[in-house]
């Protein structure tokens, strides 16, 4: 039995390849795109796909069956296109929950205590030639932090803020089962009653630029604007506005709407702490991500059910 071909899109995790090697006929994607592949393209069974994968890229490919996302947001794949042709889609959600919510407490706590400007100041020798650092004009203590998404990586993030003592409240669509926070059935409604906002949900039509200047101008001068989710979500020209006009504290992100442009205005604010969407990025995460895409690939060629579907398509396995 030949090994089945898998097209990588991209190699943005280094250990997929090590994890899929000895299985699998492994392809680049050309950079003149799948067309490139020529008679190739009919032996593809799998693609992994960073990023995105299109319905064009995908008919470029007749025997796709399944792709693999190797990340819990899989925007940029078109999922209706996926199921019209009976492609099952994977991403791998849960094995990077903790280091993304270990990720947003310390953007947090950057950014309210501006530990990045404090750290420099040590780094470029101004303790010992200059004196104390300044006083961080925020504090973490006393806040009330509105989690904008409370799903996998959302109540992980809430559950490490608890220990801090801060007020937790959220907004989802629909309130969540078995949780004590306050529920805010409307963004604008959570934004007024906090002055922190962690956003964590996914790139969809409904969230593209929700967080725009009502929601920041509801969080206040004294207010903080995290973002592990994705930049979409963000308008970055009203965030600019709400920094400059004061009417926004500051504001953390590791994520961007156009990464990895950043813009250059965002970089000026000493109350704004960026990060180039780290949030996943250790080795051991990584690892267990590309572990899980090669489960997901492993359950599809032996068993005809991937392990962790997206739910966009459900329809039945093969087998
Ligand atoms: O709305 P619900 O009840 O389905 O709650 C989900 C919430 N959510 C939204 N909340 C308000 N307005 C929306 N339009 C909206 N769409 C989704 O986001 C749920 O609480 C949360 C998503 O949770 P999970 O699906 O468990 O995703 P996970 O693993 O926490 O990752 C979130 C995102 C990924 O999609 C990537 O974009 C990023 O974090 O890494």
């Amino acid at each position: 039995m030949p090994k089945p071909a898998v097209l990588l899109s991209q190699k943005l995790n280094k250990f997929i390849e090590e994890a899929l090697a000895d299985d699998y006929d492994l392809l680049d994607l050309p950079e003149e795109g799948v067309n490139a592949l020529g008679a190739r393209a009919a032996d593809i069974r799998a693609v992994i796909a960073f990023g995105g994968f299109s319905a064009e890229q995908m008919d470029a490919l007749p025997n796709l069956e399944i792709i693999t996302c190797p990340g819990v947001g899989y925007d940029g794949i078109d999922t209706d296109h996926a199921a019209s042709r009976g492609i099952f889609i994977t991403h791998t959600p849960n094995v990077l929950n903790d280091e993304v919510a270990d990720t947003a407490v310390a953007l947090l706590l950057n950014t309210v205590r501006q530990f990045y400007f404090a750290e420099k100041w040590v780094r470029d020798g101004r303790w010992e030639r200059d004196g104390a650092f300044e006083l961080s004009p925020f504090t973490l203590k006393g806040r009330k932090v509105g989690l904008y998404g409370l799903g996998r990586i959302g109540e992980e993030i809430a559950a490490r803020l608890e220990p801090f003592k801060v007020e937790i409240s959220y907004h989802t669509r629909s309130p969540k089962k078995g949780v004590a926070y306050a529920y805010h059935p409307t963004l604008a409604s959570l934004a007024e009653a906090v002055d922190t906002l962690i956003c964590i949900v996914p790139k969809t039509d409904e969230t593209h630029k929700t967080i725009n200047a009502d929601i920041l101008k509801a969080l206040g001068p004294n207010g903080i604007l995290i973002n592990v989710g994705r930049g979409w979500t963000v308008d970055e020209d009203d965030l600019i506005a709400a920094l400059e006009a004061g009417t926004l504290g500051g504001a953390g992100l590791d994520v961007f709407y156009d990464e990895p442009h950043v813009p250059e205005k965002l970089l000026t604010f000493d109350t704004v702490s960026v990060l180039p969407h780290v949030a996943s990025a250790s080795v051991a995460t990584r690892r267990a991500m590309a572990q899980l895409v090669a489960d997901n690939l492993k359950s599809w060629f032996a068993e005809g059910r991937p392990v962790t579907p997206v739910p966009e398509t459900p329809f039945t396995p093969k087998v």
